[in-house]
């Protein structure tokens, strides 16, 4: 999974100390004590701004804390507390504390907010201190100091386009093509053992995010192979690309491919079903492949369904496929701007 990830350090501010301080009037003597109360830190919060897309401006500054409590004063006047600091971080950022683990809190909806460390108490001022056998106490808190502890901020970003087809048909390798993402390529099926993410520029103000998925074989959808826990993660994608391997060798036939999962996505869920697709044929470098593409293409026709043939290894029809996957995504109302 694409993950921006980075530790903070974050800081209640401390609590302003109690004050000391004894009434003085003329002609009163021994006026009662009258310290005020320091204030309160401020706290520290976390907010989802839609507006961000990075956890980036987090890498070149770790520690915050917000503001300290004022000192009390005398004729009970009470500190004035400190401001709150307000972190803004994207939508969809997870929250864990690190030494703890424990999950605080995941950032979904813009404009949420999450106390990441509430300030602490300012100390009471002497006038607090006051009772029947001592009328001057001559003693006040003193502030507490702010907590502080360091958290984790997960950025999870959410794919556009998912990536899906039986093992080996070369989805690992379309999306390294396409996307600065590495997912794991090799001549053996299940090698993509987690999903990976990637981003791809359409052109400069565009771009989408590309999910490159296990393998699905059938029975996926009743949890066979590997592809049925990550189903899920095709779930709020808003367009698939379903990859054919026309590869002889595989000893399938590539439309039969197709409607196996297809049917494993219906079995899974039935708007998933629904969702709109590009069939993608690979490998039509290899010379074999020609026949099998013919079908497809076909196939594709009569049932009016975009096809897109490539070479993921070569890279021919990628081009073409980058502006379809662009075009229907318009066509869903989808804008990203590029990062
Ligand atoms: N000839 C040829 N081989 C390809 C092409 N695309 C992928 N391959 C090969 O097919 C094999 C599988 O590629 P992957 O990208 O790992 O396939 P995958 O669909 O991600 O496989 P799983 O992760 O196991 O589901 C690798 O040996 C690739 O080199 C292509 O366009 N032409
Ligand atoms: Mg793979």
């Amino acid at each position: 999974m694409f993950v921006d990830e980075i530790e903070i350090f974050v800081k209640g501010g401390d609590g302003g100390a109690g004050c000391i301080s004894f009434r003085r009037e003329k002609y009163v003597p021994y006026g009662g004590p009258d310290g005020g109360d320091g204030g309160a830190g401020g706290s520290v919060w976390l907010e989802a701004d839609p507006s961000l897309t990075t956890l980036l401006d987090y890498h070149y500054k770790r520690h915050y804390r917000a503001e300290r409590g004022i000192h009390g004063k005398g004729a009970n006047r009470h500190g004035a507390s400190g401001d709150d600091l307000t972190l803004r971080v994207p939508v969809g950022t997870v929250v864990t504390d690190r030494d703890s683990g424990e999950m605080l809190g995941d950032l979904a909806t813009p404009g949420q907010r999450l106390l990441a460390q509430s300030g602490a108490p300012g100390g009471r001022g002497n006038a607090r201190f006051a009772s029947s056998t001592n009328r001057a106490p001559r003693r006040a808190d003193l502030g507490q100091p702010g907590d502080g502890r360091w958290l984790r901020l997960e950025l999870k970003l959410l794919a556009d386009v998912g990536v899906i087809g039986f093992p080996n048909a070369g989805k690992s390798t379309l999306v390294s093509r396409v996307s600065a993402a590495r997912p794991k390529i090799a001549d053996y099926p299940f090698t993509t053992l987690q999903p990976s993410l990637g981003i791809v520029r359409v052109d400069v103000d565009r771009s989408f995010v590309i999910a490159d998925l296990p393998g699905l074989i059938p029975g996926a959808a009743e949890g066979k192979g590997l592809g049925h826990q990550f189903l899920r993660h095709t779930e709020r994608t808003r367009l698939l690309l379903h990859v054919l391997d026309l590869d002889p060798q595989t000893g399938r036939d590539p439309l039969d491919d197709l409607r196996v999962i297809d049917e494993e996505l219906a079995r899974y869920s039935a708007s998933l079903a629904e969702r709109p697709q590009i069939i993608v044929p690979n490998k039509i470098d290899l010379p074999e492949a020609a026949a099998r593409l013919k079908t497809v293409e076909r196939f594709g026709a009569a049932h009016d369904l975009p096809v897109v043939p490539i070479s993921a290894a070569t890279g021919q029809g990628i081009a073409e496929l980058i502006r379809a996957v662009a075009t229907a995504l318009e066509s869903t109302g989808w804008v990203r701007a590029a990062s």
